[in-house]
């Protein structure tokens, strides 16, 4: 008989927008419910990239997860190209800021403020290393001449090969990786670089977001590619190896800013992301690989222990919301109005 539910020691999410403001009221308990703790990604307006900012940042989300008080929410610098080394080390010493987020210079959602040049900033990525402290990489290139489908290729040889071959030490993280190539560079590296891996890159490919009419909400950055990625992912992913771990990406934007003429990138799937995830792993066979995955590997990353809590996922159906929130702040979840064959239980 198939496994009806499966205890593990509670994940954390390595990768997350959780907004500001009403969104952040609004989606903040959906990554708390779920996660230990959570990578912030700092691409507010402005970006931040103090320690000042990004301890009042702490503050407004431990505000709205009271309702948890033991979600920890680890907080990441924006680089930028002026960025005072200073700032980082002190802020990391400090114990708030976990890493430090690289995002090349109009790559993405807010990002405006991006480094125009990795060379740029060495000198904050020298002592980065020296702390062993993580650089978290937005790995596209920006160039006019790239197609979308091919700019986290073309990053993997103008960028982050000549990275690391500069920094041999200074501990990489590739977020949310979308290709083989990625999968296939961080498989051949060394221990100082992983991956996170969304699991909206593991459930779709480009054919679900552009074939029978265009799906704003399976809309993101970096875009799904073709089916041949979404395997090498999923293979990545159950491989068991410590290189690979869970970051959703989750990326909330109000309806009306993803249902547009110039619609918004970004997929909120905060609300069920272990259901979907270990889907996945069911369907690859891999359920004993599922907790290293989502619970064992980013802590050992990251050189931090594994939660002592654990939680419990069960074979229960459940149907996805077509909306949450409210007004003009409602949001389309991932997979709304689909039927998803695990459940989180409650504590
Ligand atoms: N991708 N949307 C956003 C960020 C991510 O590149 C990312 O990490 C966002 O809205 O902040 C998206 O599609
Ligand atoms: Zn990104
Ligand atoms: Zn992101």
């Amino acid at each position: 008989m198939a496994i009806q539910s499966i205890t593990i020691t509670q994940p954390d999410d390595w990768h997350v927008h959780l907004r500001d403001g009403a969104m952040l009221q609004q989606v903040a308990g959906y990554t708390a419910r779920q996660f230990g703790r959570a990578i912030i990604m700092p691409n507010l307006t402005p970006p931040v990239t103090t320690a000042a900012m990004a301890a009042a940042y702490r503050d407004r989300i431990k505000a709205a997860t009271a309702d948890y008080p033991d979600f920890e929410p680890l907080m990441t610098a924006y680089l930028t190209d002026d960025m005072d080394p200073e700032e980082i080390v002190r802020g990391h010493a400090d114990g708030v800021f976990t890493a430090a987020k690289l995002y090349p210079a109009n790559a993405t959602t807010n990002s405006a403020a991006g480094v125009t040049d990795v060379k740029k900033i060495y000198a904050v990525l020298e002592a980065m290393q020296r702390m062993g402290m993580p650089l978290l990489v937005h790995g596209e290139v920006v160039n006019d001449a790239i197609d979308v489908f091919d700019r986290e290729a073309a990053f993997i040889d103008q960028v982050m090969q000549p990275l690391l071959k500069d920094l041999p030490e200074l501990k990489v993280v590739f977020e949310h990786i979308t290709t083989q190539d990625a999968a296939d560079f961080v498989t051949a590296g060394d221990e100082h670089l992983a991956a996170t891996i969304t699991v909206h890159h593991l459930q779709i490919n480009r054919n679900d977001m552009l074939v029978g009419g265009i799906k704003p909400h399976l809309y993101c950055l970096p875009i799904a590619k073709r089916e041949l990625h979404r395997q090498a992912l999923r293979r990545a992913a159950t491989s068991g190896s410590g290189k690979f771990f869970l970051g959703t990406d989750t990326a909330p934007h109000a309806i009306g800013d993803k249902e547009s003429a110039c619609g918004c990138a970004g997929i909120f799937s905060a609300p069920q992301a272990l259901e979907n995830y270990l889907q996945v792993f069911e369907e690859e066979g891999a359920l004993d690989r599922f907790e290293g995955f989502a619970s064992l590997y980013g802590p050992a990353f990251y050189g931090l222990p594994v939660n002592d809590k654990k939680v419990t996922l069960s074979k229960a159906k459940q149907v996805v919301p077509e909306r949450m929130g409210q007004g003009p702040l409602t949001v389309v979840p991932y997979r709304s109005g689909q039927t998803l064959v695990w459940q989180l239980q409650g504590e």
